[in-house]
């Protein structure tokens, strides 16, 4: 039980007291705030967040002043941090961070992509051209591991995507670090992990969509077993790009308005994909600002555009408001229920620091006006009805924050440092370390939550990924005392998560066969989906939602051939 729950104890007695009691439930219900701020902190910011086991996420930082150090004295730049206990397990790595990507591959590595310049005084290496290795293990014994020369050209900003053959698709980014890219430090190509091509391959859409295109917009397109289509997107332009044949197939036409790529950095979504749509999918670019502009009002729109690979001439955006605020550098949290979280960012003005890395504090703000009511987004609704406005956070999240979805339905948010190096106090937006548990509304719901007991015949849930395959139907009992359940099943890849980019984040709803009561609960056969195209072959959550209320913890599985 405490194993599942990512509450302080207080709350998991109130949950255990619930499993024990239902009657009591809607006494203890209310102990889901909507915003708890956790006793332990991050220790260091929170840049770059991927959760690795049901409890445990990876924060990975850039190289600064940080006041915990390594054994060695070096300051810590990347720690697991568990979710039950706040435990903080500090890890080691040579090179710099800062600025990076990610994604995993079939095996269940993460790898992460690229970096920074050498921060000799604090004894770390260049991570321009690094890939940094964590496979999650069961001990708390894994490292990383590191290969400062594991990429072909040096990649600061650049975006990583897992493929449907479970590669790494790495694209892009800058040859330093630089404010806005330019022709000269742009590196308009890209390579793939492992490594197939001996030189990076010419990609010249960024060159097209400078200067507005670091950490482009990638999604994996769905689609039958072969298919090698990506969609890509950067500042206000978007194509279909076949990574077999190394060529653009498509070219969408312009997202209208503000430009949505760093610095007037926006963020994307692909909307849960659904069998009975036969997974055609819907991608949302929402924020971003118009200007290059620190005071300039950031984008209050959103873009939708709906791919049908066999009618592509019909794919158009249709643009909508973003809920009524303005919202640079938003982060899009696919939420167990399908439904889109938009949060953290700001109503002013651009990502960035104001002032030369390392050298003066930021007392000119590149944003402001900090967005602290997220707002949700209903994808099924019609136009002009999807938005919500929820409860507003009292922490403001700006410049390298984020957030991500974890398996018992709830978010993690942390992170915000606008600063060019560690600043605690004399800024108005000091470096933020406070991790909050955000509940969305389905927490709060009267609706039984189910309790998954046993995936594909195995009880030893949440202890390592259960394997399985593609196109098979498993078998899950819950525990559930509604005797009127209404079940939905989705698998979902929160992806590697870092300056609004949520990288090769994923929802797929699963179809279920044969739906019975069983004990005190029910037995059913979820339906995994057909191939890679639908979702990648890697380590993804299962959740089994009552009335779109997600059981008590999603089960961590691995997708494989
Ligand atoms: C949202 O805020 C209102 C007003 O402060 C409060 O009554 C309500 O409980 C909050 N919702 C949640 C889910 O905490
Ligand atoms: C780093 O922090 C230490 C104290 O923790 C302080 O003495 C030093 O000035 C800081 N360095 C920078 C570059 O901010
Ligand atoms: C590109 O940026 C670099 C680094 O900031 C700068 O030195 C260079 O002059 C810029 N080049 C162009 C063509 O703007
Ligand atoms: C963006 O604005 C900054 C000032 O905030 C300026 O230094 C830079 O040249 C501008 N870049 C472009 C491409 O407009
Ligand atoms: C269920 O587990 C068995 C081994 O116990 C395995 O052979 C089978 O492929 C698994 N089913 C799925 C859908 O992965
Ligand atoms: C079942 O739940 C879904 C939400 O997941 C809802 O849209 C649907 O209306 C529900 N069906 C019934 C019969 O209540
Ligand atoms: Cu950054």
């Amino acid at each position: 039980m405490k194993r599942s729950s990512f509450l302080i104890p207080a709350v998991s007695i109130l949950i255990l007291l619930t499993v024990l009691f239902p009657n009591v439930s809607s006494a203890s219900k209310k102990e889901f705030k909507d915003y708890e701020i956790l006793k332990e902190n991050s220790g260091i910011n929170a840049m770059h967040i991927c959760l690795t086991a049901p409890d445990k996420m990876l924060i990975i930082d850039k190289v600064q002043n940080n006041s915990i150090h390594l054994p060695d004295g070096r300051p810590v730049s990347t720690l697991e941090y568990d979710l039950n206990t706040g435990k903080k397990r500090f890890l080691s790595l040579q090179s710099n961070t800062f600025c990076s990507s990610g994604g995993f591959i079939a095996d269940g590595t993460l790898v992460s992509t690229g970096g920074a310049e050498q921060i000799p005084d604090k004894h770390f290496k260049a991570g321009f051209s690094a890939l940094r290795f964590f496979k999650p293990c069961q001990n708390d014994k894994c490292k990383w591991r590191e290969d400062l020369n594991g990429m072909m050209t040096h990649r600061w900003y650049s975006t990583s995507t897992t493929l449907s053959d479970g590669r790494l698709f790495i694209l892009g980014g800058s040859k330093v670090s630089i404010a806005v890219n330019n022709k000269t430090m742009n590196n308009p190509t890209f390579e793939f992990y492992p490594r197939t091509d001996p030189t990076p391959i010419d990609f010249p859409f960024l060159i097209e969509t400078l200067p507005y295109n670091l950490y482009p917009i990638v999604h994996l397109m769905p689609g039958p077993k072969d298919q090698t289509l990506l969609f890509v997107f950067a500042n206000k332009d978007s194509i279909l790009f076949d990574w077999d044949s190394k060529k653009t197939v498509h070219k969408f036409p312009r997202l209208e308005g503000a430009s949505r790529s760093y610095p007037l950095t926006g963020t994307s979504v692909m909307l849960p994909l659904r069998p009975e749509d036969n997974y055609i999918p819907q991608i949302l670019v929402c924020g971003g600002n118009e200007k290059n502009d620190t005071k300039h009002e950031a984008a209050n729109s959103c873009g939708r555009i709906k791919i049908d690979l066999s009618n592509l001439d019909k794919a158009k955006w249709e643009i909508d408001d973003f809920g009524g605020i303005p919202r640079v550098m938003p982060d899009g949290v696919i939420l167990a229920d399908g439904q889109i979280l938009f949060l953290n960012g700001a109503k002013t003005g651009i990502a960035g620091y104001s002032s030369k890395l390392g050298k003066v504090k930021n007392k000119l703000l590149k944003a402001d006006n900090p967005d602290l009511t997220p707002v949700l987004y209903d994808g099924q609704k019609p136009k002009g009805k999807r938005f919500t406005k929820l409860n507003h956070s009292t922490i403001p999240r700006l410049y390298h924050s984020v957030a991500s979805l974890l398996p018992n339905g709830q978010v993690f948010i942390s992170g915000s440092s606008p600063q060019s190096d560690v600043t605690l106090s004399g800024v108005k937006f000091p470096t933020e370390f406070r991790i909050e548990m955000f509940s969305p509304p389905y927490l709060s719901s009267n609706t039984a939550r189910a309790t998954i007991k046993s995936v594909n015949g195995s009880k030893k849930l949440n202890q390592g990924p259960i394997k399985v395959k593609y196109n098979k139907h498993i078998k899950v009992d819950v525990e559930l005392s509604d005797k009127k359940a209404n079940f939905t099943a989705a698998i979902v890849h929160y992806g590697f998560i870092t300056h609004s980019v949520h990288m090769s984040e994923r929802y797929v709803f699963c179809d279920i066969k044969n739906i019975k009561r069983k004990g005190n609960g029910y037995t059913m056969d979820v339906v995994m989906p057909p191939n890679g195209n639908i979702m990648p072959p890697v380590p993804v959550y299962l959740y089994i939602n009552n009335n779109g209320v997600p059981g008590e913890t999603a089960v961590h599985l691995h997708l494989s051939k």
